[in-house]
């Protein structure tokens, strides 16, 4: 699974890359800072079972900080765009072409309307957020579009000539989006359309129906970035008056509050509403007033936004779920001794082979079932996995792995 951070130019975005994945990667306050897309790792929040099986865990790659659990998933930071990428204007189809690898998009908007529609920077306030968040979105559909406009009436032919299904030729065409026949489909059933007269389609037809297929494999999250800066709070109620859901963020302030950690100058986990101050730390009076900046930042909006981000990502637009495997359903550890090692995110209809597939091929081979931790009970090849199960893998081929 993979998240996307996409655009207008000079939004944030690398900012927010930065800070959901503590690496540095460069940034600017001009567009097209990013050329190439970068990837790294960023990680869900959640509770862990820690608490409730009373364990003291030791995870290997997740990580577990007085129980709350954090998840790895990847990230990947694409290249900013404006109006016209879709026909290569900017740095056009090369941002697309990266937006197609994502599973779930956070669209990065400038909510403190600090730059103009191609990313330059303008007065705070006079930038038009909703206009920006529209062609964003425009773009990407228009893609989408002109990826099948382009072979639309090649695809009509073949199906009726060769009795390929049409929805089979569309979704070959748009493997990249993975969307698959019965969603394409129900996509034509939804818009009043219908297969036998496709080649009849008009340009307005096919962008709706690109339009749909688009939001359906590719979901997104508004991230309303820049809420820091007070020309925000008028970019914001337009944002929300189109996308009510959408989220306010600070990716500078969760920066700064994570380059704070590091140095020990507080405390502070991603996704808090607060953090502490570490009165034995060396802190400038520069600094304390970075800080000041973040604590009234938190106290408005209730965290900096960024974890709440890839939670929803995560949860609500993937509707992934959190499974722990263990190889001892009584003592919940792997064959080291380690106590809840991993956490996985899964697809909310995963199997505990789908699970053993993740860990090891060859445990998926040999599998035979599987044991809820909780109820001791055995669990079937095609039981469906819950948010929070803790399993073991009973596999023929486990011993020799
Ligand atoms: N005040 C404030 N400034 C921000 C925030 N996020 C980013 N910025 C600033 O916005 C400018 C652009 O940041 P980038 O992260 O490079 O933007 P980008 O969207 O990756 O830009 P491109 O790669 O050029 O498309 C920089 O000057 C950042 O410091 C934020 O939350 N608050
Ligand atoms: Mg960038």
């Amino acid at each position: 699974m993979l998240l996307g951070l996409i655009g207008k130019a000079n939004v944030g975005k690398s900012t927010f890359f930065n800070s959901a994945t503590d690496l540095n990667v460069q940034c600017g306050n001009y567009p097209f800072t990013t050329i190439s897309a970068n990837m790294g790792v960023t990680y869900a929040r959640v509770e862990c079972v820690c608490r409730e099986f009373s364990v003291q865990d030791s995870p290997i790659h997740s990580l577990c900080i007085d129980g709350v659990r954090f998840i790895p998933i990847k990230l990947m930071d694409i290249a900013g765009l404006i109006p016209g990428a879709s026909k290569g204007k900017g740095l056009g189809n090369k941002f697309l072409d990266d937006a197609r690898q994502a599973d779930a998009l956070i669209h990065v908007v400038d909510a403190a309307a600090s730059t103009d529609a191609e990313g330059r920077p303008v007065t705070p306030g006079t930038g038009d957020p909703a206009f920006d968040m529209q062609f964003v979105e425009e773009e990407l559909d228009r893609w989408v579009a002109s990826v099948l406009g382009r072979e639309w009436g090649k695809l009509v032919r073949e199906s009726s000539n060769q009795s390929i299904k049409l929805e089979h030729a569309i979704s070959a065409r748009l493997s990249g989006l993975s969307i698959n026949d019965t969603q394409i489909v129900s996509t034509i059933g939804e818009l009043g359309l219908s297969v036998g007269n496709a080649a009849e389609w008009s340009e307005q037809d096919l962008l709706k129906f690109c339009e749909r297929l688009r939001a359906k494999s590719k979901p997104i999250v508004i991230a309303a970035n820049k809420a820091d800066l007070p020309s925000a709070g008028i970019g914001l109620s337009n944002i929300r008056h189109m996308r009510e859901n959408a989220i306010a963020c600070s990716s500078e302030l969760e920066l700064l509050l994570r380059r704070a950690t590091r140095l020990k100058m507080i405390e502070y986990l991603p996704g808090d509403s607060s953090f502490k101050i570490n009165e034995a730390a060396t802190i400038s009076t520069q600094q304390r007033h970075a800080l000041h900046r973040a604590n009234t930042f938190l106290v408005e909006y209730g965290s900096t936004g960024v974890q709440k981000i890839i939670n929803k990502a995560i949860f609500d637009l993937l509707k992934l779920i959190v499974v722990y495997p263990v190889e001892d359903e009584i003592k919940l550890t792997d064959r080291r001794g380690n106590v809840l090692p991993d956490a996985h995110l899964l697809p909310a209809s995963s199997t505990p082979i789908d699970l053993a597939e993740k860990i090891h091929a060859d445990l998926a081979k040999g599998f035979m079932y599987a044991i809820d931790a909780r109820s001791k009970m055995r669990l079937g090849a095609d039981y469906k996995l819950k948010n929070n199960d803790v399993v073991k893998i009973v596999s023929a081929t486990s011993s020799r792995r």
